[in-house]
């Protein structure tokens, strides 16, 4: 049984403003192209997609029509099993589940936990596939708690239920292999500035033990790919999202992977790297060596965030970034030998020496040491501004 586990497509997402529909068709096209043409020759009997198909509940229309065109070549050669994350709106996600009958397996409602999608391979291998949409703890505390008290408020108590379910419909089936698709942050993973927090009473995990009994839990929701422990014979994995979508994830190598269930034995993971359409890149340093040093011309094409460490913020910086890396998406000032010096305080300012005033606002300002011609500078401005004022008071006086 060959399976082909991936997550977190978040359609219609955006890059610091920068839109991603073309960048996300491309990864889209690699995958359909992988489950069409699989590397090693083996066919790929279901492609699992664990939620956040969409970046929001109601996604942009170009959106809708790549996953629709996505999802139709997909499910020409294979089954796919798709379930609601929670950037998903699950009745939006949801629509067609009970039109779509084959090869277009839907699993957004609560209500279908303990349904699964049969499958069976070339070789006789069986296989129940169940989808555990997101479960918001505030509803699904009452959903799965069967008509009794509602479960105790966590995600731990949720997902734990749900699976509980899984496992007793799994009894009835011996000799079956087991697969989840879950959206859940399990304990031991490591998150990336890209996912949106589910804690709730200021917990968001659950631990990877909740899927014990089970043989491969097809994880989503962190964007990194990663093994977090599980229950012993229970092998748990996040695919991560196929595209990067924040520079925390600019050293992350985006996969999907290929899953293989024998008739018994533990899964087997093998990840298959998505090239990424645009690369990503920090840079770092002064403007005029950004601009010209031969060490930042791999990032010319990349995707870029830059901190400038002139010690004056020079002028037009991001248009000055963008003629060497029109894909500048961030620039930060942070001036070589910043200092960080607090406010005056309570001192009374007209009774302090000029230059120290004078330094004091300038470090102030441009968040360094002053230099000694700088507070000539000052000095010069501070004592011409009061001769000033003195002769306006002359006047007046006369
Ligand atoms: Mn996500």
């Amino acid at each position: 049984m060959r399976l082909l586990h991936t997550s977190d497509w978040h359609l219609g997402r955006t890059l610091h403003g920068v839109n991603l529909h073309e960048a996300q068709s491309a990864v889209l096209e690699r995958i359909c192209e992988l489950v069409e043409d699989p590397p090693d020759g083996i066919p790929v009997d279901a492609v699992l997609l664990a939620g956040d198909v969409y970046d929001r509940g109601v996604p942009p229309v170009e959106s809708v029509q790549l996953f629709e065109w996505t999802l139709s070549r997909l499910s020409a050669v294979t089954t796919v099993v798709v379930t609601s994350g929670n950037h998903d709106s699950s009745i939006r996600l949801g629509y067609g589940a009970g039109l779509f009958r084959e090869t277009i397996r839907m699993v957004t409602d609560l209500g279908q936990i303990d349904l699964p999608v049969q499958l069976e391979d070339s070789n006789g291998v069986q296989a129940a596939v169940y989808g555990i949409p997101y479960l918001d703890p505030d509803h699904a505390r009452v959903a799965l708690a069967g008509g009794g008290e509602p479960l105790p408020r966590s995600h731990q108590a949720v997902v734990g239920a749900a699976c509980d379910r899984i496992r007793a419909d799994l009894a009835e089936r011996p000799g079956v292999r087991s697969v989840v698709l879950a959206h859940a942050f399990v304990a031991g993973a490591e998150p990336s500035d890209s996912e949106r927090s589910i804690m709730v009473g200021g917990v968001d995990r659950v631990a990877g033990t909740v899927f014990h009994g089970l043989d491969y839990a097809a994880l989503g929701h962190l964007h990194g790919t990663q093994a977090p422990d599980g229950a012993a014979g229970s092998v748990v994995r996040y695919s991560g999202s196929p595209l990067r979508y924040s520079f925390s994830e600019q050293d992350h190598r985006k996969v999907v992977l290929l899953v293989d269930l024998d008739a018994t034995g533990p899964a087997r993971v093998t990840p298959v790297e998505i090239v990424q359409p645009r690369a990503m890149a920090t840079l770092r340093g002064r403007l005029d060596e950004l601009l010209e040093s031969a060490d930042f011309a791999g990032a010319e094409d990349a995707w870029v965030r830059v901190t400038v460490t002139d010690r004056i913020r020079p002028d037009s910086l991001m248009d000055r970034l963008k003629s060497r890396f029109p894909y500048a998406l961030q620039v930060f000032h942070e001036p070589e030998g910043a200092i960080d010096r607090g406010r005056a305080g309570t001192t009374v300012v007209s009774e302090r020496d000029p230059r120290e005033l004078g330094a004091d606002f300038i470090a102030y300002v441009t968040k360094t040491e002053a230099s000694g011609g700088e507070v000539d500078v000052f000095e010069a401005g501070f004592e011409a501004a009061v001769r000033a004022q003195h002769r306006a008071e002359a006047q007046e006086v006369a």
